[in-house]
């Protein structure tokens, strides 16, 4: 089904670079009305519709991860492109962040309902220096709805904090993210505070946020990096299977 909704169709419209238009069209191509209703609404920032929307779609039958995929983060994608590009500042962002948060609510309790005995523990954090949690917050409804029992240690996070989480809880992978250029670089750092203090062999580390790359991770020495929160579930669950272990680094 073809993008139907004008509000998206003027939205779309200033998406200048052709691949990310075509992208983000192909997002909502597939979409029911519902879900391009959730994602105008969040773009809006009406925060109360997508509230509402989010339940109804719930209740008519809409899976937590289409509501997730097709209505909020594709939305989200948007707010990215105006941001980037000096169409919307930052409280614009923060209301469809807040959107975002009021669509999450009804979606966490069912992405992290499986019911299934914790397969390993997990401490994710965002980096030293950065502020955003939305895609880190994504990833440990996924993790908790795979099994894992996740410490989230919030944003900001310094190495020692980590460190001492994965001290306290006894976890066995470690997960970072981070949103910005200048904060990348804390993931590195944060690596060498474990190798410093002799727990870089007893923790798997993993990396995510949209700036990263495969390659920039393997600089850095993480043991993996995912683009979604679905590769973070598919890394954390390799980690838990040593023999995996050598194909690992490049789930994405
Ligand atoms: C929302 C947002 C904000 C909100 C954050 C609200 C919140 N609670 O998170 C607010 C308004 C606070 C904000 C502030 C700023 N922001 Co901002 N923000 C964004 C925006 C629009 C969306 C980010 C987002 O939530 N994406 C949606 C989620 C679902 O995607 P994601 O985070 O990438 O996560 C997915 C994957 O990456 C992966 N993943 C994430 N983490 C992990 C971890 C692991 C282990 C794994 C495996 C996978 C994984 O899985 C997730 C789910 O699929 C982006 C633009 C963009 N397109 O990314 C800019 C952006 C990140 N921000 C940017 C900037 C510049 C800023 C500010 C400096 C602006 C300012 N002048 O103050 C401040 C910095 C504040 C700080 N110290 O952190 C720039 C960064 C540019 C750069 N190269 O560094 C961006 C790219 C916008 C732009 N193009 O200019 N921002």
């Amino acid at each position: 089904m073809p993008v139907t909704n004008e509000v998206l169709e003027s939205e779309l419209g200033h998406v200048t670079n052709p691949s990310e238009q075509q992208h983000i069209r192909s997002l909502w191509d597939e979409a029911d009305p519902l879900m391009q209703d959730i994602s105008v609404s969040l773009i809006k920032g009406d925060n109360n519709r997508v509230d509402q929307l989010t339940k109804e779609a719930l209740e008519s039958g809409f899976t937590a991860n289409t509501i997730l995929d097709e209505g909020l983060i594709a939305g989200m994608a948007i707010v990215g492109v105006k941001f980037r590009d000096n169409l919307i500042f930052v409280p614009e962002v923060l209301v469809a962040a807040r959107a975002m948060k009021a669509g999450m609510t009804h979606i966490e309790p069912i992405l992290s309902a499986s019911g299934i005995e914790p397969i390993g523990t997990v401490i994710m954090g965002t980096v030293k220096g950065d502020l955003h949690d939305i895609g880190k917050n994504l990833c440990i409804m996924m993790l908790r709805g795979a099994g894992f029992t996740v410490i989230d240690l919030g944003v900001d996070t310094s190495p020692e904090e980590f460190i001492e989480a994965v001290e306290d809880n006894e976890a066995g992978v470690l997960g970072m993210s981070a949103l910005l250029t200048t904060t990348m670089p804390n993931m590195g750092r944060t690596i060498d505070a474990f190798e410093e203090v002799e727990m870089r062999d007893f923790v798997k580390i993993m990396v995510g946020g949209a700036p990263l790359s495969q390659e920039f991770a393997d600089d850095m020495g993480a043991d993996g990096y995912g683009k979604d929160a679905i590769s973070c579930v598919d890394l954390a669950k390799a980690f838990m299977n040593p023999e995996a272990e050598h194909s690992v680094s490049s789930i994405a």
